[in-house]
């Protein structure tokens, strides 16, 4: 059978349009967003030559810690968690994020007062409380080992806390995770993420676990969302916490003892 297909002028349009909106779907289709990160709606504001809002420039933010490092924060032994382990987990958190975004984390002294009589302490502020109690054992899902608040404002927006009620150890587990797990986490929420669909990744709403310190990382999803936020660059942290004498230190402290020894007339 010789099948034509014949349109006249109105058809054509109509036909012309279709092909045009096919072809637009497709489009779409081949655009699809294939992350599962959201939005928190609110973040810090980036100001630059183009406004307030200017993706990719610069800009800094303060953190301080409430009362980290009193030993409220413990571990399943219900030993208090060394301060250079929350201190580390910590500032690792925070340089992954500013490893991918152009935020400058800089560590301010904190009186320790709660909100009302404290006059020192940073945009992001860091503490443990109360929040739900110790979470079910396992195999119940974890409830709420830690929360953080959402940029905008003063005081508790971009504030992160941790649940002391429940344990915490420097490897993590799904009942016993590491603080560095959860501060990627929280602090993802504190800069403007929401939580994502994907499994595994840092912002799923059970936040990854990690083996210890220097055994973080940022997942793809992760630093497209944040990315979407303040665009691509990078950052630093700038810690308070008085530097580790370092190997190379420790030797040219020797080689000085050595050549002040060594010039000294016998
Ligand atoms: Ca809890
Ligand atoms: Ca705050
Ligand atoms: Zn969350």
């Amino acid at each position: 059978m010789n099948f034509r297909l014949t349109l006249n002028p109105s058809n054509l349009l109509i036909f012309r349009a279709t092909v045009v909106l096919l072809g637009f779907g497709l489009a779409l289709a081949g655009c699809e967003n294939t992350y599962g990160y959201s939005l928190a709606g609110s973040k810090w504001p980036q100001p630059g030559l183009c406004g307030s809002n200017c993706l990719g420039t610069p800009l800094t933010l303060t953190y301080s810690f409430q009362n980290m490092f009193d030993g409220g924060m413990k571990g399943p032994d219900n030993v208090p968690l060394p301060a250079s382990l929350i201190r580390g987990s910590i500032e690792e958190a925070l340089g992954l994020w500013s490893s991918v975004v152009p935020i400058t984390f800089v560590e301010v002294p904190d009186d320790g007062l709660s909100y009302g009589s404290s006059t020192q302490y940073g945009q992001i502020r860091f503490r443990h409380i109360y929040i739900n109690g110790p979470d079910p054992p396992p195999p119940a899902s974890p409830v709420a080992k830690a929360q953080a608040y959402y940029p905008s404002g003063d005081n508790y927006p971009g504030d992160v806390e941790f649940d002391h009620s429940d344990p915490w150890q420097a490897s993590g587990t799904l009942s016993t995770p590491d603080i560095l797990g959860a501060a990627i986490h929280e602090i993802g929420h504190a800069i403007g993420l929401g939580h994502s669909d994907i499994e595994g990744v840092n912002m799923y709403w059970i936040f990854h676990r990690f083996q210890g310190l220097g055994t973080a990382q940022l997942f793809p999803d992760d630093i497209a969302g944040i990315q979407s936020v303040y665009g691509v660059g990078s950052g630093s942290v700038v810690s308070l916490a008085v530097p580790e004498p370092t190997a190379a230190g420790f030797l040219a402290v020797c080689a000085g003892v050595w050549l002040l020894r060594r010039r000294r007339p016998l």
